[in-house]
């Protein structure tokens, strides 16, 4: 093939969400696009995160996508929150039904992306080998795609079967007899404990750092249900596009300071039987920024985990000490405090007895003269979240730059959507974009770029690339939204944050943490206005 004709319109790298809107709207734009995906099958996150418990946390018909009607009338939710068997099936329906699955190709893990400058073309290289041109480039990688192991010595000794969350089998795994390990306490460890606390024989939960969690309180959705659901779509995705994290919830006007504590308790006391994350989203808007508020919905969700945990000991164990309730994202749980009344359930405090070895045969931890040993070991360690994913492809734009050089010190995007220096090159969900609920802010992105590549089109450019100017006044407004939030001040995924990694372990700014409408609102306005700080040719 010649270099002047790339043997695509549009490469897009990964299968999940992202990609599969975006090959949608490439073949919509009437383009010849490829999905360039590692795994065996479409799904993304949904694909690899098989483990046991994984389901949504947001409610399933505000979580699926939006922009297809038929797809809105046939598909019928089974309960307010999938299961990923269910939900790794709606996605394959999806792509089925909008009859794009020929535009995949699985098992190709893309090594590298080069920018060509003479022929303005991407020129993608997989593992093995083969290589793809195309004029534009979409990274639909996926903000937790890259699976995080603990830097814990003898992780590599370890002779059981031991599995990450994000590598789990297809075939049915079960626990039944079995001394099991899960090492880790984020929404994945909590979801898998849940699950396997009910059948193995005993559990060993990990636990370096408590979590704030609150109940699912998950349902079965009936036929009528979904019916009025399906009748309400247009209602609901409008209450979505407004709220500042693209759920269904907003945030209380009220400060929990200013209202008398009776109120305000009893505002609580409402929220903890409701469904789902309003308990988080719907709360009075001053516990994300005010110390004060933050410390006393902190002390009564503390109380709850009191009620519910029968030994006061470990009750304290799993109440978070380090960071406030909503500082870091809640997960959503179904009986997680009671499992710890079981007999068959074990939580080992790490900071009473760190681990120092994981053997051959289980795990050291310190204080104890014995190991636990272990017939499974789980590890919920999280991912080397947003950037992790880039760093795993040798991207170079132009004069051979290379985005691991230019990212070195923290991302650095204009409307996180773009990157100067990387011509033709979008990035969906990518660092400094809008996420909260992210199927919501997908379908976002990927208009976005959709409009971008038809205004390409239109005027017969090849060529489009963000200036330096516009990377920094972007930049800047990214730093600036997350002044004053508690968040900020907590390590976590969110805040760049990694202690598995030898590297860059200081917490940096990867996420857009401002209001979703704000975001939206910034990006229109640049579509508006004619691209602004992007150069066209
Ligand atoms: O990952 P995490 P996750 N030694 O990074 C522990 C989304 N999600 O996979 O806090 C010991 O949150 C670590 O401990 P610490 C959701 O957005 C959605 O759970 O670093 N422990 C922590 O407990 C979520 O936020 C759903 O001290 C170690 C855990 O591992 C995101 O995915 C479901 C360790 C990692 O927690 C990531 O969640 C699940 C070590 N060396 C996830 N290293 C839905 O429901 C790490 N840990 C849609």
């Amino acid at each position: 093939m010649s270099e002047d004709i790339p043997s695509h319109d549009v490469i897009i790298i990964g299968a999940g969400l992202s990609g599969i809107y975006s090959v949608v709207s490439m073949r919509r734009l009437g383009l010849r696009a490829r999905v360039l995906e590692r795994g065996g099958n479409v799904g993304g996150v949904w694909y690899w995160n098989r483990y046991p418990g994984a389901r949504f946390d947001s409610e399933s018909y505000t979580y699926g996508f939006s922009f297809s009607q038929e797809v809105l009338d046939e598909w019928e939710w089974k309960e307010h929150y999938s299961a990923q068997p269910e939900t790794i099936k709606y996605i394959n329906f999806v792509v089925d039904k909008l009859g794009v699955r020929d535009d995949f190709q699985f098992n190709t893990e893309v090594q590298s992306a080069h920018y060509q400058e003479a022929s303005r073309t991407w020129l993608v290289t997989d593992t093995k080998g083969n290589t793809y041109t195309s004029r534009f480039l979409i990274n639909a990688l996926g903000p937790l795609t890259t699976p995080q192991l603990p830097n814990i010595p003898g992780v590599k000794d370890y002779k059981g079967t031991a599995y990450h969350t994000s590598r789990w089998p297809h075939t049915p795994i079960t626990f039944e007899g079995k001394r099991v390990g899960v090492i880790g306490t984020g929404a994945t460890g909590i979801q898998t404990i849940q699950e396997v606390a009910k059948t193995a024989d005993e559990l060993f939960v990990f636990q370096r750092t408590p979590n704030w969690t609150a109940p699912m309180r998950n349902s079965e959705i009936s036929k009528q249900e979904m019916k009025e659901i399906q009748n309400n779509y247009p209602q609901i995705f409008h209450r979505c596009r407004q709220s500042p994290m693209g759920f269904q919830y907003y945030p209380d006007k009220r400060k929990a300071l200013e209202v008398p504590k009776e109120v305000r308790e009893q505002f609580w006391e409402e929220l903890y039987v409701q469904r789902g994350l309003v308990k988080w989203l719907g709360n009075f808007h001053d516990i994300f920024i005010d110390q004060e508020a933050n410390d006393l919905i902190s002390a009564w969700m503390a109380d709850k985990v009191r009620q519910r945990v029968n030994d006061p000991v470990l009750a304290e164990k799993l109440i978070p000490t380090d960071h406030g309730f909503g500082t870091r994202r809640v997960p959503l749980e179904s009986n997680y405090y009671e499992l710890y009344n079981q007999s068959n359930v074990k939580l080992v405090d790490l900071r009473d007895t760190p681990i120092e070895q994981i053997t051959k045969t289980g795990i050291k931890t310190a204080g104890v003269d014995k190991e636990y040993p272990l017939d499974v070991l789980i590890y919920a360690t999280g991912f080397d979240a947003i950037t992790g994913s880039y760093e795993q492809i040798d991207y170079r734009g132009l004069n051979g730059k290379k985005l691991a050089d230019k990212w070195k010190d923290g991302p650095k995007t204009y409307l996180g959507l773009t990157v100067e220096g990387f011509p033709n090159m979008f990035n969906v969900l990518g660092p400094h974009q809008g996420s909260g609920n992210i199927p919501r802010s997908i379908e976002y992105a990927v208009q976005w770029v959709t409009r971008c590549i038809k205004y390409c089109q239109d005027h017969g450019y090849t060529y489009f690339c963000p200036d330096k100017a516009g990377e920094t006044l972007w930049t800047d407004h990214v730093l600036k939204c997350t002044e004053g939030l508690l968040s900020t001040k907590v390590n976590s995924w969110m805040t760049g944050y990694n202690s598995n990694k030898l590297t860059k372990s200081e917490r940096t700014v990867i996420r857009y943490s401002g209001s979703l409408v704000e975001f939206r609102r910034r990006c229109d306005e640049v579509a508006d206005k004619g691209y602004p700080h992007i150069d066209f040719a």
